[in-house]
């Protein structure tokens, strides 16, 4: 088995290289693939040094499996490349999620969709795949009929250049600016590019996504998504109405028991989910359980996670690993 980490030198890439490290996903040979820019480069995985390969060499080596996060052009271009060589390919970004011939996939949710058919694997949106699997356990309890969300974004979701204008900032120098404006010190509601209907790409892609992934195009979703001065994980109050009324204490006891979920909910001591205890984490934590009083049905929850683990390279991981214990690559 023949493993293609793609985007290997970059954030989520080197994620995903410390989730393969500590989930011992097996392979025989790992590729480690980045621009003409990197080839060359050495980057040390289990403590042994992997030279850094082009796009070009990595689809003639013909790999199982490739991880993809190198931006949607890369992904884009390459994708189908290596899939005609027959590589099964997993990828972080846009470019395929809302292709109606690619599924879109958080395997505890809707894995089992998966077939050996499939050659190019979509990984949603980070700050979709934290409160999909949130939501999950609450929607075949009770159905869901419509969710309001805010975002409160980490400024690792833009990569690695902006945590560094954050830091120069935060230091007192001039950064190299990635956002239109400050962000050390700011709120900034815009999350990538805005849209003719006056959202942003981040809110549509909340919204489109979460209904491909639950398969029901009736569930109305609407996003605001924000981007915070912080680092360790995106946060999220969503507001979730549903179809029938539900039990405080059997939603906690549902999302207790719900695989890659926690339940940080102990308003009394100061216990609720925060990025700083997400970070480096592969689960979503979940937490402020609340009855919308304004409204029949309706629930009020607080979302964490690591934007670069579950929302990124953890998801992909998993999806590689559902591929492998599923006989499907
Ligand atoms: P490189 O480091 O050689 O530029 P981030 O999102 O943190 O900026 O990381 C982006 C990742 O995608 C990096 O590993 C980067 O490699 C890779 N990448 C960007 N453009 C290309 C490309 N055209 N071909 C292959 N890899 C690319
Ligand atoms: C952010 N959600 O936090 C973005 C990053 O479609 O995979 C991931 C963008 C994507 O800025």
């Amino acid at each position: 088995m023949k493993l293609a980490v793609v985007g290997a030198t970059g954030l989520v890439g080197s994620e995903i290289l410390e989730v393969l490290d500590e989930h011992n996903f097996p392979f025989d040979e790992l590729l480690l693939v980045a621009s003409e820019r990197s080839v060359g480069k050495q980057i040390e995985y289990k403590g042994k040094p992997y030279t850094v390969i082009g796009l070009d060499q990595a689809v003639s080596l013909k790999p199982e499996i490739a991880i993809f996060s190198a931006g949607g052009s890369t992904s884009m271009e390459w994708a189908p490349k290596f899939a005609e060589a027959g590589t099964i390919v997993v990828d972080n970004s846009s470019a395929w999620r809302m292709d109606p011939t690619k599924k879109l996939v958080v395997p505890e949710i809707n894995g089992k969709e998966l077939s050996k058919d499939d050659k190019i694997i979509a990984n949603p949106n980070c700050s979709t795949i934290q409160m999909v699997l949130a939501l999950e356990p609450l929607r075949e309890r009770y159905g869901i009929k419509r969710v309001v969300v805010s975002t409160y974004q980490s400024v690792t979701g833009s990569g690695k250049a902006a945590v560094d204008q954050m830091m120069a900032e935060r230091a007192g120098e001039t950064p190299q600016m990635v956002y239109p404006h400050k962000i050390d010190m700011n709120v900034l509601p815009h999350i990538d590019v805005f849209q003719p209907n006056g959202y942003t790409k981040e809110e549509m892609k909340m919204i489109n996504e979460t209904k491909k992934i639950f398969s029901d195009d009736t569930i109305k979703v609407t996003a605001t998504t924000v981007r915070i001065p912080t680092m360790g994980g995106h946060s999220e109050a969503v507001n979730v109405e549903f179809k029938e009324d539900f039990d405080l204490e059997e939603v906690k006891k549902l999302l207790s028991e719900t695989p890659g979920v926690i339940l940080q909910d102990d308003p009394a001591n100061f216990v609720y989910p925060m990025p700083i205890n997400a970070h480096k984490k592969d689960e979503v934590f979940v937490g402020r359980l609340r009855r919308d009083e304004s409204q029949a049905n309706t629930l009020n929850m607080w979302v964490v996670a690591d934007n670069l683990r579950k929302g990124a390279a953890t998801n992909a991981v998993q999806i590689a690993e559902y591929l492998v214990a599923n006989q499907l690559v």
